[in-house]
């Protein structure tokens, strides 16, 4: 269904001018908030989705690439999983590129048969918008003003503002699924929650074209030129990323001056195989690897990028964003289900346990594959000593696999 169809379905529940009432408030339509309300209603619980920007803007975001087997393993649960296993392409290696050769890392072999599955967040994210538009479910988009209240009590409230007119949803509680920059954890009091961060001293510029990838799997490249990642969407759509600085504006990049540098960071087959074309979409994302603890607050659930950010380096993003949902959603199903706080009380802690080990993976893979203004001579000695390591000892090769693949939930 286009953006107009959710539209559509958002102004018939918005001419209420009454209080809305519902279990569960969610703050953000992202893969987040959109595969929690679905989880959620297939087990019963009511919720409303309420989103600042506009359906068609949240699909125009190209974000992650890459899906877990529990991201996937969620979709099906959620129902929504049919276009990814028709359409996602299952991927049993990647391939590391230093000093000028490729080293595949079997990640099936590694991990006895797992994998991951190539499958863009903007189709997650459709499929989920798709599904409850055709349930008939209250998504809100295109939101302002929205601010939590009442969350450290028995009542919480989300409150915004819709085409000038002031909207109030009373609910049991409230999900904050709203991403890094949204409202939910900025409405924490500051000594209830403690942050830990650090900043990457680059950003990785994105392009997104319909030219057929140049590797059947993706390739991790750790170059004297900087990092690159040449990753796809289908067999005909290619998305190719380089480490660039973290000031460096996009405008600056001509779709020429990527294409060339991309080649150079390339080894000969690859560079000379490369097919290159209009990028459809460009753009430089900063790194940042991010936690904010706890994630509960009384009534309050933080969940994805609202809690935590990683490197987009080992594809963790979205699969945790994706875990913590699924730790959230049975927890509160076992709320209405069987009166029981047990999954409530424990939701933080189980999802910090896992977001800390894809915390230190994320780092880990982005320190080795990149350069840093000061990894110097013997930082880039001690790279390559690892690098080598890792693609000669089965026991480095099995540590990378099991936590690109996924650590079980
Ligand atoms: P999201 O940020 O996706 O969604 C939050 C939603 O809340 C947004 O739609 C936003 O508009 C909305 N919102 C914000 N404030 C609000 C408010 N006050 N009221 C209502 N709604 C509000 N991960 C990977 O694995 N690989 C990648 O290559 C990758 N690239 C990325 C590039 C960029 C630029 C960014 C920012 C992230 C990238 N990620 C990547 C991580 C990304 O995929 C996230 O992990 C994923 O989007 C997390 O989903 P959500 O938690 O739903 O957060
Ligand atoms: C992507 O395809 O966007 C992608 C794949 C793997 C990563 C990061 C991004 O590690």
């Amino acid at each position: 269904m286009s953006g107009f169809g959710v539209h559509f379905i958002a102004r018939i529940l918005c001419d209420d001018r009454f209080p809305m009432r519902t279990q569960v408030a969610i703050v953000g339509a992202g893969p987040s908030g959109l595969l929690l309300a679905q989880l959620l209603h297939r087990a019963g619980v009511d919720s409303v989705v309420i989103e600042r920007q506009s359906a068609d803007h949240v699909l125009g975001r190209i974000r992650a690439g890459v899906l877990e087997k529990v991201t996937v393993d969620l979709l099906d649960q959620a129902g929504v999983g049919q276009r990814a296993h028709a359409q996602g392409l299952v991927h049993e290696g990647i391939e590391l590129l230093f000093k000028g050769k490729r080293h595949r890392i079997d990640l099936s072999a590694l991990t006895g048969g797992s994998h991951v599955t190539v499958y863009g967040q903007t189709e997650v994210t459709r499929d989920l918008m798709e599904a409850r538009a055709a349930a008939g479910l209250p998504s809100v988009y295109g939101v302002q003003a929205v601010s939590l209240h009442g969350f450290d009590g028995a009542h919480p409230q989300v409150r915004y503002v819709l085409d000038g007119i002031a909207h109030e949803i009373e609910c049991d509680f409230i999900a904050g699924c709203d991403g890094y920059h949204g409202v939910s954890r900025a409405s924490v009091p500051a000594s209830a929650i403690r942050n830990y961060e650090r900043v990457y001293p680059f950003g990785w510029l994105g392009v997104l074209a319909e030219v057929p990838p140049v590797s059947p799997e993706l390739i991790y490249a750790n170059t004297e030129r900087g990092f690159a990642l040449c990753s796809m969407r289908s067999a005909t759509r290619s998305r190719y990323y380089l480490q660039c600085g973290a000031d460096e504006n996009v405008q600056t990049w001509s779709d020429e001056a990527f294409w060339d540098e991309l080649r150079r960071r390339l080894d000969p087959e690859a560079a000379q195989r490369l097919v290159t074309g209009p990028s459809i979409e460009k753009s430089i994302a900063p790194l940042r690897s991010f936690v904010a603890e706890p994630m509960r607050f009384g009534r309050l659930f933080l969940a994805g990028d609202a809690a935590h950010i990683v490197p987009p380096t080992g594809a963790k993003g979205l699969n945790l964003a994706a875990a913590d949902v699924g730790y959230l959603s049975r927890a509160l199903i076992e709320h209405y289900r069987e009166r029981s706080s047990a999954g409530l009380d424990a939701y933080s802690q189980r999802c910090l346990g896992r977001v800390w080990k894809a915390e230190r993976f994320s780092w880990w893979f982005t320190s080795l594959m990149h350069r840093f203004p000061d990894t110097g001579a013997f930082g880039l000695k001690r790279q390559e000593a690892e690098l080598d390591y890792l693609v000669q000892s089965r026991a480095a090769s099995a540590a990378l696999a099991e936590n690109y693949v996924g650590l079980p939930l």
